[in-house]
């Protein structure tokens, strides 16, 4: 690998904010409620002030970490890694079926479409052992749903994304998979790994200075459509999987958690289904 195709934090972190850029998105928020939103966002700031007695070099530091941020483009990296976990909780409130959890930063609309039997788009050498995802999309009262659509991200076995990292070729482990007339759908890919925060940027470095861990337990990212149902984002992890218990995103939960097991062809099996609400 020459240098210009290692990845690198302020390379992962522009691909991303590129990425975001692109969904020029907009929110019908009333100016009464950006205002009652901000005051209690700067009385919060406020009271960390005061509470902490921050000085005029930690408030400067401050100003040059959110000034590198931007530059590195570590925006949606940050703030999914430590704001998003709460905003889908507030998002899912009431909601019966399956269990959302953040996007990430590393999604991309448009994967390819494959059949409800299928192989994920991996290199011919792609490392990493076989992984079988199996299930079905059902309705809450336990109907497959016609029309359904799993849509499958996730990291190589070295926790690299494709489209984030410029060694792996675009739409390397992203699928749009369609799933039968009853919801079901059969997956091939690998196993992935552990992502690691990189280090050599400012998240990163609030990490360290925290005296934290930069680590995500290894999992699959999901988007589950079908029609007149709630979509829903969410992800997969894998029992005794290091940091299932510490995730740096705050992430995980309970029900989202795979038990693979070798099959009869000794390649890992793992069945999962999915169930949307009405949308
Ligand atoms: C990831 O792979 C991820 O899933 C999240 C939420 C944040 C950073 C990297
Ligand atoms: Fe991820």
């Amino acid at each position: 690998m020459t240098t210009s195709e290692s990845p690198t934090a302020v390379g992962s972190g522009t691909a991303a904010t590129d990425k975001f850029l692109q969904e020029r998105v907009s929110a019908d928020t009333p100016p009464e409620r950006v205002s009652a939103i901000a005051k209690d966002v700067l009385e919060a700031l406020a009271g960390v002030i005061d509470k902490h007695g921050i000085t005029y070099p930690e408030y400067r530091v401050l100003k040059q970490w959110l000034i590198d941020i931007g530059q590195f483009g570590e925006w949606p990296l940050w703030l999914d890694v430590f704001l998003e976990h709460n905003v889908e909780e507030v998002a899912y409130r009431g909601q019966h079926g399956t269990k959302g959890s953040i996007e990430g930063p590393y999604y991309v609309a448009d994967a390819k479409t494959l059949p409800a039997k299928c192989e994920l788009p991996m290199r011919d050498n792609e490392v990493g052992s076989k992984l079988v995802f199996e299930g079905q999309v059902r309705d809450l009262d336990g109907n497959g749903l016609d029309g359904a659509t799993v849509e499958l991200w996730h990291a190589d076995d070295e926790g690299y994304y494709s489209h984030f990292a410029p060694h792996i070729p675009d739409g390397n482990l992203r699928g749009t998979i369609v799933a039968d007339g009853e919801g079901r759908f059969e997956i091939t890919t690998i196993q992935p790994a552990p992502y690691q925060i990189p280090t050599d940027g400012p998240t990163g470095w609030f990490i360290e200075k925290a005296g934290w861990h930069p680590w995500r337990p290894a999992h699959l990212h999901l988007m589950v459509k079908a029609p007149g149902k709630r979509t829903i984002t969410t992800q997969l992890y894998f029992k005794d999987g290091e940091w299932i218990e510490n995730d740096v995103a705050t992430a995980t939960k309970p029900e989202l958690i795979l038990d693979p097991k070798p099959g009869a062809d000794g390649i890992n099996r793992v069945t999962y289904d999915f169930v949307l609400d009405p949308a």
